[in-house]
């Protein structure tokens, strides 16, 4: 068994939810922030048998396209040091979704 960890932007997790489970994929939502901008997005964990990894991973790419460039301003954290805060805004890639699979060493529902 895989697990797909996709972390993707919050205006893609309605339809994409709706296309992983007609497509027959279990998938679990949580509400995530990026470190660089430091804004909401969302985790996705999808539990998938390794011969359906392809067409899981097939779902997320239709739904979650259109990476472009952007001018985005980074929020300050309010813990963190003032010396990490990026005042003016950067050109950062935005859209798409960044995928990680991972073995799963074990796994039981009960
Ligand atoms: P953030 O960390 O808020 O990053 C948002 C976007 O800012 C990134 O888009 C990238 O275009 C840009 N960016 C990030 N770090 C940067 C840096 N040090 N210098 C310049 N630009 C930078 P994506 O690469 O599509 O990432 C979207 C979100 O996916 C990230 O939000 C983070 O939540 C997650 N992510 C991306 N790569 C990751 C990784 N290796 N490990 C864990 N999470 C990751």
């Amino acid at each position: 068994m895989k697990l797909i960890v996709a972390i993707v932007q919050d205006k893609d997790v309605v339809r994409l939810l709706e296309a992983l489970v007609a497509n027959g994929f279990r998938a679990t939502k949580l509400a995530t922030s990026g470190g660089f901008l430091k804004q909401g997005n969302t985790t996705l964990l999808i539990g998938v048998d390794e011969a359906k990894v392809d067409a899981g991973l097939d779902v997320i790419r239709s739904v979650c396209q259109g990476q472009q460039e952007k001018l985005v301003s980074p929020l300050a954290s309010v813990s963190g040091p003032m010396d990490s805060y990026i005042g003016g805004p950067v050109e950062v890639s935005v859209g798409g979704a960044t995928i990680f699979v991972l073995d799963v060493e074990h796994y039981e529902s009960i």
